[in-house]
């Protein structure tokens, strides 16, 4: 058995649990944040039996798309009479990032 655990764009993140629980995979929804960016997005827990990680692997690239978002950096600390113009940064977030891990035992008591 594996757990895949997915991090996706908030957005995303109802269409994605709607669309597994179609294919009948059990998940649970976290409310997370990234550390870059420290906007909120989702992390998906998906128990699957090994042969379904493919098939969950799938149902997430059809349902999470890469963006493009803006980030202000942090003025640096500066010196008197120095003189800092910030520039956003683009950065492109997921898809999803997406971990696999093995499951040593499941138990539903
Ligand atoms: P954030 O940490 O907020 O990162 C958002 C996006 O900012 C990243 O997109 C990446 O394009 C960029 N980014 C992150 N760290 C950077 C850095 N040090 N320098 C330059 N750009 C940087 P993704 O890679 O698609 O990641 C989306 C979210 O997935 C992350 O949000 C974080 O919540 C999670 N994540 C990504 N890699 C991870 C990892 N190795 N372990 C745990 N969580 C991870």
């Amino acid at each position: 058995m594996k757990l895949v655990v997915a991090i996706v764009h908030n957005e995303d993140a109802g269409t994605l649990v709607d669309a597994l629980l179609e294919r009948d995979h059990r998940t649970t929804r976290l409310h997370s944040s990234g550390g870059f960016l420290k906007q909120s997005n989702a992390t998906i827990l998906v128990g699957v039996e090994d042969d379904q990680v493919e098939p969950v692997l799938a149902v997430i690239r059809e349902n999470c798309h890469a963006r493009n978002q803006i980030v202000n950096p942090m003025p640096p600390i500066m010196e008197p009479g120095e003189f800092f113009m910030p520039y956003p940064l683009e950065v492109e977030v997921g898809g999803a990032t997406v971990f696999v891990v093995p499951v040593e035992r499941f138990e539903r008591l």
